[in-house]
């Protein structure tokens, strides 16, 4: 990506702002984001998406403006400078629609940047959990009442264990010998949970878990803090889709109760938080406990289990077929992510006694 071509990009949209400078922010595994610093402020985030992964780029965009659209309108008691540190705003491209695709068929989309904001890979104190919590929390209970009729399916089956199994499936018979070896622990670690790890899905198949919209990518790095760690706006709403509460705690979770980053490769220093646990599920419910029954309360558990293995395993079938969808650093990357989320697995079920006697109804 040069300067130039970012410029180009840039200048496709409605802004009325000099460019100043770039540079490429790197944390996402997906799209290639950059924020553009401007002579006055506002500055701009410049991403471009990755139409390999997301095959609907407009219905993509159409999802995340009118989410958008649909908290700040909830939020409109808000003054407009709180509101704008809160929902993200997108920026219409000349032609008027929310994305610019270039000469080389590559999509492109502009938000304002949120100044004086930071992101986590790892939570350092229990504020942060917390405040996480009542970000993720708000965000269900705010699209609540949007209609999902509305929204595109943009990764079907994003969350689907079956299809994701199917596709480890599929990366076995093709992977290399080399690869399977290398992996070979943790191939039986996927067969010893596949049973456990279907509890959710079965649960929301037969209807007695309530179809949501949800965020399906409630890591941490994706909501934005203020430098004294108060939560301000979720953010990288690329996978908002019909889902069930656990997708998003779960997410959470495994992120926020991880004690180091997620490629971390010193598995001595990944351990499940669970002070940090007790944060997040207080804040969490604070903002959605109201709309939710008691069966999805008792399995936020497992959820959170379920959802770390779901991770784990799409690293492992990447890391099989070879690294064709996430960005990779090394060779051994997917291969280390899986590694590193089977770990806190066991970290997590060496306590799961102590999170599940306090996770029953209780705000503590
Ligand atoms: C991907 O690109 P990013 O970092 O927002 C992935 C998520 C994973 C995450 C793991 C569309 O998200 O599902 O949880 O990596 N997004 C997609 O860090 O596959
Ligand atoms: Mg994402």
């Amino acid at each position: 990506m040069t300067q130039e071509q970012l410029i180009y990009t840039f200048d496709q949209f409605k802004h009325a702002s000099e460019y100043v400078s770039f540079k490429e922010l790197a944390s996402g595994h997906i799209n290639d984001t950059f924020l553009i610093e401007t002579k006055a402020e506002p500055f701009f985030i410049v991403q471009r998406i990755n139409h390999s992964v997301f095959k609907d780029v407009p219905g993509l965009l159409s999802n995340k403006v009118s989410i958008s659209r649909h908290i700040q309108n909830k939020l409109s008691y808000l003054s407009d400078e709180e509101l704008h540190r809160q929902v993200l705003r997108f920026v219409q491209a000349k032609n008027g629609d929310y994305y610019h695709k270039d000469k080389h068929g590559d999509y492109w989309n502009v938000m304002i940047y949120i100044k004086d904001s930071v992101t986590h890979d790892v939570v350092s104190n229990a504020k942060i959990a917390y405040e996480g919590g009542k970000l993720s929390g708000n965000f269900l209970n705010l699209t609540s009442d949007f209609d999902t009729s509305n929204l595109t399916e943009v990764i079907p089956k994003f969350h689907d264990m079956p299809y994701r199994f199917w596709q480890f499936e599929q990366a076995l018979k093709v992977a290399s010998e080399d690869r399977k070896s290398k992996a070979r622990v943790y191939l039986l670690k996927v067969a010893e949970l596949k049973e456990e790890m279907h509890i959710i899905q079965k649960l929301k198949e037969s209807g007695q878990l309530k179809l949501r919209v949800t965020h399906n990518d409630t890591k941490i790095s994706n909501v934005l803090f203020d430098k004294h760690d108060n939560g301000l706006c979720v953010i990288d709403t690329d996978t908002v889709m019909p889902g069930v509460v656990h997708y998003d705690f779960g997410d959470a979770i495994r992120t926020i109760c991880n004690t180091a980053a997620e490629d971390e490769t010193n598995l001595d220093l990944v351990h499940f938080n669970i002070e940090f646990y007790r944060a997040y599920k207080k804040g969490f419910l604070e903002k959605v406990a109201s709309t939710l029954s008691p069966l999805e309360i008792n399995t936020l558990p497992i959820g959170a289990k379920t959802m770390i293995f779901i991770m784990a395993l799409r690293f492992l079938t990447d890391y099989l077929n070879n690294d064709i969808y996430y960005k990779t650093k090394y060779p051994e990357h997917n291969l280390d992510r899986a590694k590193n989320q089977f770990k806190l697995i066991d970290s997590m079920v060496h306590q799961m006694d102590v999170i599940k006697t306090k996770n029953v109804y209780s705000m503590d």
